[in-house]
This record gives structure tokens, sequence and C-alpha cells, in this order.
């Protein structure tokens, strides 16, 4: 061992860089006029925004790769232990917006593409959102590379370069329709291939044992992993870090010329077409077993891939003080490991594997620096969502991983006998392997609880639910491994950007932007949520947003929506324990009494555009029939001419990143309406409440913070608590529940064809009748249904009251500072990965 430095992928001698950037609009526009005619990708001649945008992109890119070089340098120089967020999603959106906007340059591209004839406004539209994630847990890993970043830390994200991110939503008259969304179609501006981070990765084959009793895994096939670089800039600051993302590939040795040559062109390659499997698209359906085996070898291609580097790259780093090279004890004070969810939790095996059967460690001193090493955040209580896989499928695929699993079972059990004799009824559902003889299963939470140092909720209910119900029995073992890390957003693309118009009066008022890194500073504004002035401002920056947001909808749906009407929005996956169905069902009930009115009491009224807005996974049946009943609903009230002035109903197609910032500044009221304990956190919440939007919501995920955060005043609250909802479904079961009139008026209107002649049936019965998970009301929407229909009531009468309205808004954004990612990776940074900033001078 020894010259780790060429392994680390930083040579001895550096050659020197850093050439003065352009600074000028002038030079820049012919820095970009540059890309434009030298860039292989467009005729020279051609300046339409689409090549505008890739030239300017190109140019900004040059400034992220120099400031890029000179983080890894100082990294490299300074030697601190650093932090790997491993995820099999992060939902990016697009980044040039967010680019100039963290490297502060914003105004002289905004000037240097007026010079070349273009608006940066139009320009930014250009770019294609990079959708590698499917909601709020992809977003998060996107948010906390932004945050990581800016607060100088040397932290890394690690995925999956997909070539087909999350489906393009298209709305038909039969619904939903998934489309392929290809966001490398052209290209990406922002990654840059690592041909020297290349890694081989194995799947299948066996175990052999060696005459020194090692065991070793060979034969099967191995694929490598290539490294696509995205620098990921701090705000304002020179520290640019990576979010790493793997591709398959196969090498020309695994092409079979002979074959080839023989006219056998599908099997001559072979290995290259199974390659190229890996990578082609988030999350592959799980229905079938083929599905099955794909996602599971996406998942350890990601985990061995970045093992590998981190095992590499530390076997041979010399300490810095020059005391020799490091021992692999150490390994855990140089590195931390993050697992969000359970996906990559064969990262645990296959760090053993290395240590072991690559570096020679014995089992106790390899599962010391592993536990020391990995962390595991988890995302969700949701039974589906809680990954087993089938021990039969594992031993095929990974051989040897499977034997370390059951090794790690097997002392975990001894332990908990030896240790604890008053677990032993629960050793069965503690254990890792589930060894149900119809289907023996790995329990991949269980194996992140044992392994992990460290396992943590993302909102305050949340932990607490994971420590009174899933891992219970675990804390009894290890009191402190668990923690809490409250989700956070980040400010500077959920607020500093997305919204320049309200930016720009926060920092009037609180006479300082540092808001933009100290979010608690937002907490100023208490002092003048009363102020006249600073309500007319207010007020017009709202309307502002609210004016492009009804441009935006009518030029996707042709639909005409009012900005002087309430703008209500419900935006998140599609989902049963999300409720989308009480949103509806109260919009039904809203224009059912609305045509009951005569005009004169209708025009008492207050008016409301109800926008939703979601994908659904492509299975997903209840949750597609949603999507359809919003549709059909909206086309029934939009076009009634005796209540159209009144109430409007539409669904946002397609909704993702780059329609979430064009949403959310422009709304007013957004729900956040779960089933009580069953939304882990929710993080759209914080990015409403942040730009002045008031909540409508259930005691569940971070809404509980929120409120508390904002006051409770400032909340419209409603619906059963996480405590109370056993003993509901168990009445409900007993048939001791009794519905609500209303309840049952609005879905006797779905029923008789109000809104098509759609057989809604299958979705309403799911509301009645047997209970089970999906069946039964098992959301508890009968439950809720009164007390969200009063909750609507309140806010139609406090929207009237425009005073009280404003300074509620106002009193939202002041209280949303806890809700920055800044705090939660700041919590993490201390609490659980020991990291320090590393600030490029
Ligand atoms: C969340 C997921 C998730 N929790 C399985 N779990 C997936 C589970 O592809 N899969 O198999 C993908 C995603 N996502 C969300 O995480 C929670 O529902 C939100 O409440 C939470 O805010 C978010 C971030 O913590």
């Amino acid at each position: 061992k020894g010259n780790g430095a060429a392994k680390s992928g930083i040579p001895a001698k550096v050659p020197a860089v850093a050439q003065p950037l352009a600074e000028e609009p002038a030079e820049i526009a012919s820095n970009i006029r540059y890309h434009a005619q030298y860039s292989p990708h467009f005729s020279p001649f051609k300046f339409e925004p689409e090549q505008a945008y890739y030239a300017a992109a190109q140019s900004v890119r040059d400034r992220l790769v120099q400031q890029w070089n000179e983080t890894y340098l100082h990294y490299h120089k300074v030697d601190p232990k650093q932090t790997y967020y491993l995820s099999m999603e992060f939902l990016q959106g697009r980044a040039l917006t967010n680019a100039i906007g963290n490297l502060d340059i914003q105004g002289a591209y905004a000037d240097a593409l007026n010079k070349l004839g273009h608006e940066l406004e139009e320009i930014v539209e250009q770019e294609k959102d990079a959708a590698l994630g499917n909601g709020g847990l992809g977003r998060l890993a996107s948010c906390f590379l932004d945050s990581m970043a800016t607060l100088n830390l040397p932290a890394w994200g690690y995925g999956l370069r997909y070539r087909y991110g999350l489906f393009k939503q298209r709305i038909t008259k039969a619904g939903q329709e998934e489309v392929a969304e290809d966001w490398l179609e052209k290209f990406s501006p922002w990654e840059i291939v690592r041909h020297d981070v290349v890694f081989p990765v194995r799947f299948f084959g066996h175990v052999e044992v060696l005459p020194t009793g090692a065991r070793k895994w060979v034969g099967g096939e191995v694929l490598k992993a290539l490294a696509y670089d995205v620098p990921i800039p701090g705000y304002k600051t020179k520290n640019t870090i990576s979010l790493r993302l793997w591709e398959a590939k196969a090498g020309a040795e695994d092409f079979d010329l002979f074959q080839f040559n023989d006219g056998q062109y599908e099997s001559a390659a072979q290995l290259h077409s199974r390659a190229q499997q890996i990578c082609v698209v988030l999350y592959p359906g799980d229905a079938t077993e083929n599905g099955k085996l794909l996602r599971l070898k996406q998942q350890f291609f990601l985990c061995s891939a970045s093992l590998q580097l981190n095992a590499a790259t530390a076997a041979c780093e010399e300490r810095k003080d020059g005391t020799g090279p490091r021992q692999w004890s150490e390994f855990p004070s140089k590195v931390a490991v993050q697992l969000n969810d359970t996906h990559p939790t064969l990262a645990i095996p296959e760090l053993m594997r290395l240590l072991m059967d690559e570096e020679g460690l014995g089992w106790d001193e390899a599962w010391d620096v592993t536990t020391r090493t990995i962390a595991y955040t988890n995302h969700t209580v949701l039974p589906e969502a809680l990954e087993k896989w089938s021990q039969a499928v594992m031993k095929k695929l990974l051989p040897r991983h499977m034997e370390i699993i059951e090794e790690i079972d097997k002392r975990f059990m001894a332990m908990v006998q030896s240790t604890r004799p008053d677990l032993e009824s629960k050793i069965s559902s503690m254990r890792i392997l589930d060894q149900n003889p119809q289907k023996p299963v790995v329990r991949m939470a269980n194996l992140c609880v044992v392994s992990g140092h460290t396992v943590n909720g993302v909102a305050q209910l949340h932990s607490d639910i994971l420590k009174a119900e899933l891992f219970a029995d675990y804390v009894s073992i290890w009191p402190t491994k668990f923690q809490n890390k409250t989700n956070g957003i980040t400010p500077r693309r959920w607020l500093r950007f997305c919204s320049p118009e309200l930016s720009q009066i926060i920092t009037k008022w609180l006479k300082t932007d540092q808001w933009v890194t100290n979010l608690d500073l937002l907490a100023d504004l208490r002092n003048f949520a009363d102020n006249a002035d600073l309500h007319a401002e207010w007020e017009s920056a709202k309307m502002a947003n609210k004016q492009r947001l009804a441009d935006y909808i009518f030029r996707v749906t042709g639909v005409n929506i009012d900005p002087n009407s309430l703008f209500d929005i419900q935006v998140k996956r599609i989902h049963e324990y999300k409720r989308q169905l009480l949103n509806i069902l109260g919009v039904v009930y809203r224009y059912k009494k609305l045509k009951e009115m005569s005009p004169e009491e209708r025009k008492s009224t207050t008016s409301r555009t109800i926008m939703i807005g979601g994908k659904a996974f492509a299975t997903y049946t209840n949750a597609k029939r949603i999507v359809k009943l919003v549709n059909d609903v909206g086309a029934v009230v939009n076009t009634d001419p005796e209540v159209n002035n009144y109430l409007k109903v539409v669904f946002v197609p397609n909704y993702n990143v780059s329609v979430a910032e064009m949403l959310i500044p422009g709304s007013e009221l957004s729900q956040h309406i779960s089933t009580a304990g069953m939304e882990a956190s929710g993080t759209s919440n914080m990015k409403f409440a942040l730009n002045g939007c008031l909540i409508i919501g259930t005691l569940d995920g971070a809404n509980v913070e929120i409120r508390e955060e904002i006051g409770e005043e400032n909340f419209f609250l409603f619906g059963a608590t996480a405590d109370e909802v056993p003993r509901l479904r168990k009445e409900r079961e007993n048939g001791l529940f009794k519905p609500d009139p209303r309840f049952e008026e609005a879905k006797q209107y779905i029923r008789s064809g109000a809104f098509g002649s759609y057989n809604y049936n299958p979705l309403l019965d799911s509301l009645e009748g047997d209970s089970g998970y999906g069946r039964g009301d098992y959301f508890l929407v009968g439950y809720d249904f009164p007390s969200y229909i009063e909750s609507q009531e309140k806010v139609d009468e406090a929207f009237k009251d425009r005073k009280r309205w404003i300074k509620m808004s106002i009193l939202s954004t002041a209280g949303s500072g806890k809700f920055s990612s800044d705090r939660t990776i700041s919590q993490y940074a201390k609490e659980i990965w020991n990291i320090d900033e590393c600030r490029v001078p």
C-alpha cells in the first residue's frame, strides 16, 4: 500500500489552474458566444433560446469546475472526515437559476444574455428537470446537497445516473398516462464524466474458500461503474461539492467479436445490454420477479461502487502528520456513510466484505469499523414501503453478502439471548432474517438498525412513533441509538430564487439579506406583522406571483382562473394516506352547496381556485382513479356558469420541481391533510409556509412543528390525532362509526353521475365496508370529513378579512426559520456524522 494519491484521483503534482473568469456582462457574453460556436452540439449559426441555454450553462459550468477543483484540492490538503450521502434518489430539478444564484452572478448573466438578444427568464425555461427521484425523499437529498455545500461541509452525494428519471404525466380523457422523460436527450451540461473513476461491480457467482480459510466471491458477471460528477455550488462560498452518479458499463473485453462476425449480434453484446438495463430507469415496477431482481441490482450497484471508492481511497492514505499509513480502525474517523432509507442497505454487507475478504480484517474488527461508519434514516412507517428481499433472490445475486447477513443475524440473536432473556418472545420479529417457510426474506430496516450506529426519523412525531412502535424493542437494547432530525428545505431554491419579489421585500424590511443563510432571522418580520406598508408590499408581491401562476395554468390547461380568488393548492404524490380524496370530496360538497344557493347568497361566499397536482404510481389503481376524479370534477365545475365565478377546480399536470417553483410562491392556502401518524414529515408544507402560504392540516409529520413555530392561531387544524387513530379504526370495525350526513351527501353526489359516467364506485367503496389496509376507510376520510369542512369554513371567513389574512401570511414566513435544511444538516454534521466545516479559502 502507499501511493494513495493516484487512487484517490488527486495527482501528486497538480498543474496550476485558476484562470481569472469573466466578471463583466460583456466578457460573459463573449464567453457564452464562444461556447455557442465551439461546442459540438449545435450548428454555430443557430442561437435560438435552446442553443443560448446550452451555451450559457456551459459557461457557468466553467466556473463551477474551477471552484470544484479548488474544493477537491483543499479537502485533499486538509484531509478532514467526510460524509457520503447514499441515496437511490436525487430530485434536482433545474440547475441554471440555482447555479448563477449561488455563485451570485445572476445580474451579470441576465445582462450578458440581453446583449445576445435573449431574456434570462426565457432561457432558464429551456432546461429539462433532472428528475432522478420520486418525491419528498429524493428532493430532501437534493436540498441537503445545497446545504452541505453552503455550510462548507466535506460531504458528497452518491446516486445512480438513470437514463429515464420519473415519468412525464399526461392527462387524457382516461386519466393519467405515463410517458418516458428523456432528460439526457441532448446532453446535460452539468455533468462531468470521470473516466478516471471506474470500479468493477460483480453479480451472481459463488463463494470460494481459500486454503487459509478466507472466503472470496468469484465468478458471475462483472460490470463497470463509471462516475459522473455534477458540481453542487454552495451559496456565496467557493465550496463546490459533487453529486456523484454511477453509470453501468461493460468493457470491450466483454464484447464477443467472434460471435458478432458470426452474425449473432445480440448475444455478442449480452453484457453490454445487461449493463444498460441497470441505470435505464428510476424504480422499475417491482410487481414481477424480473423487476425485483433489477431493483436489487441497482441498489447493490450504488453501494458497491460507492464503498469500493471509499475503501480504496482510505486503504492507501498516509496520515497527514507523517506517522505512516492509516489503520483500518481509523476509517470511521475519516468516513461517515448515511443511508437514505433502506434502499442502500447493501452498503453494510459490502463494507464488511471489502474489509474481510479484500483487506483481510477479522469479523470483529470489520464489524467495529462498519458499525461506526454507517447511520440510517427512516422515512416511513407504511408497511408496504418497508423493504423485504427474498432470501433466495439475494443468495443467487449476492451469495457472499447473504452469508454475511446470515452471520450478522446469528450474532445478533446470540447477543439478545445471552444479555436480554426478557426479549425471548420478541426475537423472531427483531431478527434480520424472517424465516417464514412460505417466503423467507431479509428485513432491510432491521439490518440497518442492528448495524448502524444511529437511526433517525425525519420529524419529531415520526421519530417518537419509531421509538414507541416500529423500533420499540431495539430501543430497550440501545436507548441512545435513536435520534430525530426534522427535515428542512433549502431557502435558496424555495424562497430566494423562486420568489424574487417576496425576497426583496423581506431583505428590505430586515435590512439584510443574511436570512438566506440564517433563516431564523425571518422571525424579525414579526415586528412588522401589523405594519400597513409591509401589508401593501406583501400583498402586491403575492398578487404578482398569483398572476404569473394564473398565466401558467392557462397555458397548460386552458382554464382561466381569477387571481382575486383564494388560491388553494395540494401538490404531492397521489396516495390514499395523503387523502387527496378528502380534498376532492370537500370540493364536491362545496360545489353542491353553491348550486343550492341563490345568486345573492353566492355573492357573499369566498371565491376559490382549488389546484391539485401529483403523479400516481403507474400500477396504483386507486391513485389513478383519484386523478381521474379530480379532472372530471374540474370539467363540470369549471364550465358551470352558475358557479364558476366562485369555484374552479384545476388538476395541474406533470407536477415536478419546476412546477412547484411556480405554484408555491403563488399559493395562499395549502393542504397537508394525511391521516395522522402516516406522513413521516412532509417537506412541501415547509416550502408553502416559508412563502407565506397558510396551511390547513392534520397533526401529522412536520405539521406539528410548523404549527408550533408559526402559532396555532395561524394554522387551520382539523382531524383525529395519531394516538386516536387505532381506536377509531377499531370502532369502525365494530360498526360503531356513524358517518356525517355531509360525507354521505358528497359521496352520493358522485355516485349519482354528476361528474360523468366513469365508475367511481370502487373508489368510493374503499371508504366504506370491510376494514383492512386500503379498505373500510382505513385512512379515516369519513371520520375527519366534518372537522375538515368546518375548518374550511373558517378559512373562508379568515380570507374575507384581508388584514387578518395578510398578517397570518407574514407570520407564516416569520415562523419558518426552523425549517431550513441548513439547520437540519448542521444537526446531522454535529450529532451523527461528527464532521466539521472545511472552507476553501
Ligand atoms: C418517503 C419514501 C419512499 N418515505 C419507497 N418513503 C420508495 C419509499 O421507490 N421506493 O421504493 C421511494 C420513496 N418516501 C417520504 O420522505 C415521506 O413520505 C415524507 O413524509 C418525507 O417528508 C420524505 C422525506 O423525508
